[in-house]
């Protein structure tokens, strides 16, 4: 709709910062992330371990972080054609990684924050993202139920 292709846009209007440093944007997400969702940080071998300080410098948090955030970024350029992007990420979360889909609308949650204080994203802003991560979580979990992974 057209309303969609302006929330692309108004998060896009925002990327340039978050683009500029993937690592260090994305080792923030999932270091808040794992802050304030204890429970996420375990479905992640890796970093299970790992303590708050030691999160922060650890350089495959910031890789898995700078991951999310470009595969975010894709989304957002596709602007709802995304088919191609989506299906083999959700594949690949639904079958190897199993994170369950409300992981999804948390760590939403959490880069509707850090673009509000590292990219200038406001309420509106942030709630463009919302709407956008509406319509790829939803892609995701329709993945998820063809593969019959309730998670
Ligand atoms: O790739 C990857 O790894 C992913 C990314 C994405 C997807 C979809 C949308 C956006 C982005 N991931 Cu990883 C994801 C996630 C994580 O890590 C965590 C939590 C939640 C989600």
């Amino acid at each position: 709709s057209p309303q969609t292709m302006a929330d692309f846009d108004m998060v896009l209007k925002h990327w340039g910062p978050v683009e500029a440093d993937y690592s260090s944007h994305g080792n923030l997400v999932l270091t808040r992330l794992f802050h304030e969702h204890p429970e996420t940080q375990k479905l992640f071998p890796k970093f299970a371990g790992l303590g708050k300080g030691d999160l922060a410098s650890n350089a495959a948090v910031s890789a898995h972080g700078a991951t999310v955030l470009k595969k975010l970024g894709e989304l957002l350029k596709a602007k709802g054609n995304h088919a191609a992007i989506l299906k083999p990420l959700a594949n690949s979360h639904a079958t190897k990684h199993k994170i369950p889909i409300n992981n999804f609308r948390l760590i939403t949650e959490v880069i509707a924050k850090i673009m509000g204080e590292k990219a200038g994203l406001d309420a509106a802003g942030q709630q463009a993202l919302r709407n956008v991560m509406a319509i790829v979580i939803a892609d995701i979990d329709s993945t998820y139920k063809e593969l019959g992974y309730t998670g």
